[in-house]
């Protein structure tokens, strides 16, 4: 995913938290990606079309509260723009069960296709989260494993899963 070899751009829609924008520039500047912030549904519509020659446009959204439905609807029309965007919800594993539960069930309403499970590390409660996907029917896509970029971003697969239910 964050190989240089691959033809991408980066494009961030969170300019809410102080110095988003200048850590994902960082890691842009890294990788030899360009950044492009967008504050708009015009915005991004345009980023996209900026750099519709790349093989991978990565879009990072702002953080939001499942309970804030005037974010969640925000990030739902802004992710409607391009109808090929492949939406991935973040979800800390270390989320208690009726929380995450709330999460899906609140965010559903923008139609994310997959789910990545961060802070896998933090927790020896794995096996919650997985009986809610299996409720939710949504498959995971990443799986984080610690703070390290890019080495702790796992794909997730049936092996990686199975060896952290059982560790
Ligand atoms: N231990 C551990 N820490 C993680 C993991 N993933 C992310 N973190 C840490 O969690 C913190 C927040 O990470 P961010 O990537 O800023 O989280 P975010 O979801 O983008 O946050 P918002 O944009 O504010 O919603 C950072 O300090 C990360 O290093 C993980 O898998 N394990
Ligand atoms: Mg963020």
């Amino acid at each position: 995913m964050l190989d240089n070899a691959v033809s991408a751009a980066v494009i961030t829609a969170d300019t809410y938290r102080i110095a988003a924008k200048e850590q994902l520039q960082t890691y842009a500047n890294i990788m030899g990606l360009p950044l492009e912030v967008v504050i708009s549904s015009e915005a991004l519509q345009q980023a996209i079309k900026k750099h519709s020659d790349k093989k991978l446009i990565l879009i990072d959204t702002a953080g939001r509260s499942q309970f804030n439905e005037f974010q969640v609807k925000e990030l739902c029309d802004l992710l409607t723009v391009d109808f090929e965007i492949e939406k991935h919800l973040v979800l800390s594993a270390t989320t208690k069960n009726r929380d995450a539960e709330e999460i899906l069930k609140r965010f559903s309403v923008c139609a994310p296709d997959r789910i990545i499970f961060t802070k896998t590390d933090e927790t020896s409660s794995l096996g919650i989260l997985l009986n809610l996907l299996y409720k939710r029917k949504i498959a995971l896509s990443y799986l984080t494993t610690g703070q390290r970029v890019p080495d702790d971003i796992i794909p997730a697969s049936f092996g990686k899963l199975a060896e952290m239910l059982l560790r």
